[in-house]
């Protein structure tokens, strides 16, 4: 029987700290990396450098158990989990340098039996590539199941939900495809130690390319709700009451619209597929045109709202990608407020309840981070471009006599108010 006590954690991001902290507080030593070193130094003291419900809480059981530690250089362990992040270039091909290099770090420090597993979403064939590029560091170890000094590869792709990671990690099934039978095997053992979902067994490429879809499918089925919306701004339908009405048939689930799709995830996965298949993955690409464009179709009605209107003072409500987190990464609101200070000239007030202050590239704009009531008191255009559980609550009476565009039907909209749309 094969132990597996120590655990090597690359990538201390939204994916790899909760990992790291649950498998510390569920008996393993963690070790966990990341080049960036104000994180290592705020993890060590118990503290986290990103917001994700409870993690501040668990970092710091977990740092005060003695089983987690942080460090920018890795160490020997029996496992190896990289959880980096994969971006995609200009051309919407994925970059893979940052798993490359976690690979490439990590490969001094293998021994025979070591597990390697990737976490990162990844395109088809990735994880081959990581057991390629670990063998060309060390041409003392094989993959090759029936040597020795074998070492095991597997990708188990991570599935959790922003705002829901601690919960989701133990609680969500997982598929984890090895590049060969035992890794798989292996990696099943070591999964199944702290995970309460079930476990899927399949190889890599399936594994890869199953990640890929899931994200593919939630992509496609939001563009088709944001394209309904569009459809209904022009045949002047709400397009609220409509997908309520139709949600009430058996087999329809329609999602909802919103300024447009972000995170890390959703908007870049499908292009993954489209990169490996760009011929056949017609839908999926579509499905990304879609959402893409729909930040500018928000614009367009922002302009459109305020053609009457000397300088008009414009409050946006939100920057984070989705709901209840302080994550801006692809973030639709973030483009539309840029976007925004580039047409108008006077200030862009915005209330991000989650953020202490604007990210570098908007604090360089006319856009200023107000009190969410501060916001709506300047401004004569109020839009809501996150539906924030602390918007839900704004008062009525905050809003009337603004010009209100509620992209994702939030707002507490009544008659006396001047709408000017539902997006
Ligand atoms: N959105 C809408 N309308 C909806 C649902 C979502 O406009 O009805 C928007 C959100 O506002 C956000 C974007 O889509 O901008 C994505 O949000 P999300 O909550 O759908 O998903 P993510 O990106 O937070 O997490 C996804 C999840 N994948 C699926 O649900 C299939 C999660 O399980 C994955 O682990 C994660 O991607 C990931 O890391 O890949």
């Amino acid at each position: 029987m094969y132990k597996m006590k120590k655990v090597c954690v690359i990538g201390l991001g939204y994916i790899g700290l909760p990992t790291a902290t649950v498998l510390a507080n569920n008996g393993f030593e963690v070790h966990g990396v990341d080049i960036n070193e104000k994180a290592v130094e705020l993890i060590n003291n118990g503290q986290v450098h990103i917001y994700e419900p409870d993690l501040d809480i668990m970092v710091k059981k977990a740092v005060e158990s003695g089983n987690l530690k942080a460090s920018v250089i890795p160490e020997k362990a029996d496992v190896f989990i990289i959880a980096v992040p994969t971006p995609f270039k200009e051309n919407h091909k994925p970059d893979l340098t940052y798993v490359e290099q976690a690979t490439r770090s990590i490969s001094p420090y293998l021994e025979p039996g070591n597990i390697v597993i990737l976490e990162s979403t990844s395109p088809v064939g990735t994880t081959e590539k990581v057991a390629e590029w670990i063998l060309e560091e060390r041409e003392d170890l094989s993959i090759d199941e029936n040597r020795e000094n074998r070492i095991f590869v597997s990708h188990c792709p991570e599935r959790v939900l922003p705002g829901k990671i601690l919960k989701e990690l133990i609680e969500n099934n997982r598929i984890i495809g090895g590049i060969n039978e035992e890794s798989t095997k292996r990696t099943v053992g070591f999964y199944k130690s702290f995970v309460k979902g079930k476990i899927l067994e399949t190889n890599a490429r399936t594994a890869e390319l199953s990640k890929l879809a899931e994200n593919a499918f939630r992509d496609v089925n939001i563009a088709f709700a944001n394209e309904l919306s569009m459809i209904c701004d022009e045949l002047n339908i709400n397009v609220w009451e409509l997908i309520n009405l139709a949600n009430h048939h058996p087999r329809v689930n329609i999602l909802q619209p919103g300024p447009g799709v972000g995170g890390h995830c959703i908007a870049v996965d499908p292009w993954f597929i489209v990169d490996a298949a760009p011929e056949t993955a017609k839908l999926i690409r579509t499905a990304r045109m879609v959402n893409d464009s729909k930040p500018y179709f928000v614009i367009e009605k922002i302009k459109e709202a305020t053609k009457n209107l000397k300088n008009p003072t414009i409050a946006c409500l939100g920057l984070a990608f989705k709901a209840n987190v302080d994550d801006l990464r692809e973030s639709p609101a973030v483009k539309i407020v840029k976007e925004l200070s580039a047409i108008y000239d006077q200030t862009i007030y915005v209330a991000e309840p989650h953020i202490e202050e604007l990210p570098k590239d908007l604090l360089e704009l006319n856009v200023r981070l107000v009190k969410t009531e501060d916001a709506i008191e300047k401004a004569d255009v109020v839009v809501l471009l996150v539906d924030h559980d602390y918007f839900k609550v704004i008062d009525k009476k905050a809003l009337l006599n603004k010009i209100v565009i509620d992209t994702r039907g939030v707002l507490p909209i009544t008659s006396n108010i001047e709408v000017s749309m539902i997006i």
